[in-house]
């Protein structure tokens, strides 16, 4: 696999609707699409950072600087193996997991493509189906959170996931609750809890949550096993999560008894492969979670998703919930069931809509192997 160029190419996308989370409203993402062209075939892949460092410490700026003044450097002109190899070319770079994953994502794509398979089935995928919930934004009142809740299951999702934050959780919970006895719910606070608050987060046991996911610090596994062991519901990390050993720590300590594995904070398909290796030997369930993508970042999450230990339903769902036009081709759909089929096409098994990408860009760069950068 000879890299001949690279592409960074930064869109923006306005959300169909706002997003609100316990750390601020989404209106609009900065998405970075990655484009790789290896032994002339194209890949690609989405980083996920948000435009703040209110998620992770990442964010699309710092994801640009990384790729365009370390990464693509150092990817650009090599030969390797395979996309495997990416995160030990990387090492020597400290963190930023969310801009190598973008890179090494089109490699996958690439790599799936050569051997002429669907990118889900080089991954090790085992089904050809995906579930699929929803993850519903912080809302004014409860009210109208169950009508939007009734809408989704309508849609046929199977499982609802409610945004919390103190003053807007033990309320909205019940609401939802009361409406749907017997709905897969679970609720996402995104850290805005502390351990202080372990007998107002004790009060969610009475809604036979199937989980809490990230209630307490986004770097601290230690609290959340402090925690786990004062309450019922499992708790399941999101933000703490960010590699095979995090995921051997909270495991062991047990800090959570489900795990979110999302590409772009474990680094790529590779790192999250490892970290859904250890949990199927765990007996951990996993599942797919989201940074609200276009497309590709979608395409790329049902192909993590068709592997083994994906048993619970993941936060991916159709394009149309999220954008008035997607990038690819065709859009991913959600089943009257709430299931999305895998693609069978080579590697990503999607169409990006080249066009639309042009328009939505806001800045470009690329990177070849003769002439290492250009503007
Ligand atoms: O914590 O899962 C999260 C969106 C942005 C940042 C963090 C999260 C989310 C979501 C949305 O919950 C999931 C999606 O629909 O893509
Ligand atoms: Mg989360």
């Amino acid at each position: 696999m000879k890299i001949e160029k690279v592409t960074l190419r930064e869109i923006r996308m306005r959300l169909k609707a706002p997003f609100e989370t316990s750390f601020g409203v989404i209106e609009e993402r900065r998405i970075l699409l990655v484009e790789v062209i290896a032994d002339g075939v194209r890949g690609w892949g989405e980083i996920t950072a948000m435009q703040s460092p209110s998620y992770n410490s990442e964010t699309t700026d710092t994801a640009w600087h990384i790729v365009s003044d370390f990464i693509a450097p150092t990817m650009t002109g090599r030969d390797l193996s395979g996309a495997a190899e990416v995160p030990g070319l990387l090492s020597g770079i400290r963190g930023h997991y969310m801009a190598k994953a973008g890179v090494e994502n089109a490699l996958w794509d690439i790599e799936a493509q050569q051997n002429g398979i669907p990118l889900w089935k080089l991954l090790g995928g085992t089904r050809e189906e995906i579930a699929c919930g929803v993850s519903l934004g912080i809302r004014e009142n409860a009210e109208s959170l169950v009508k939007k809740v009734e809408q989704e299951l309508r849609c046929g999702y199977q499982r609802i996931k409610l945004k919390i934050k103190p003053g807007k959780d033990l309320d909205f919970v019940a609401a939802v609750r009361d409406q749907f006895p017997h709905i897969l719910l679970s609720v996402d606070a995104n850290s805005a809890y502390s351990l202080e608050d372990a007998e107002h987060l004790g009060k969610l046991d009475r809604f036979e949550l199937l989980m809490i996911e990230q209630p307490l610090g986004w770097d601290d596994i230690y609290s959340h096993a402090r925690l786990q062991a004062q309450i019922r519901t499992a708790l399941c990390l999101d933000e703490c999560i960010n590699n095979p050993r995090d995921a051997e720590t909270a495991i062991s300590l047990r800090a959570c008894k489900i795990i979110n594995i999302k590409l772009g904070r474990v680094g790529g398909h590779t790192g999250a492969r490892r970290v859904h290796d250890i949990c199927l030997d765990r007996g951990v369930p996993v599942w797919c979670g989201g940074m609200l993508e276009s497309g590709i970042g979608r395409a790329h999450n049902i192909a993590m998703s068709t592997l083994p230990g994906f048993t619970l339903p993941g936060d991916v769902s159709a394009s149309s919930r999220y954008w008035s036009e997607d990038i690819i081709e065709p859009e991913v759909d959600v089943s009257p069931h709430g299931t999305i089929c895998a693609s069978a096409g080579p590697g990503l098994g999607y169409a990006v809509k080249r066009e639309l990408v042009d328009r939505l860009s806001v800045r470009s760069r690329n990177w070849t192997d003769s002439v290492k950068v250009s503007v």
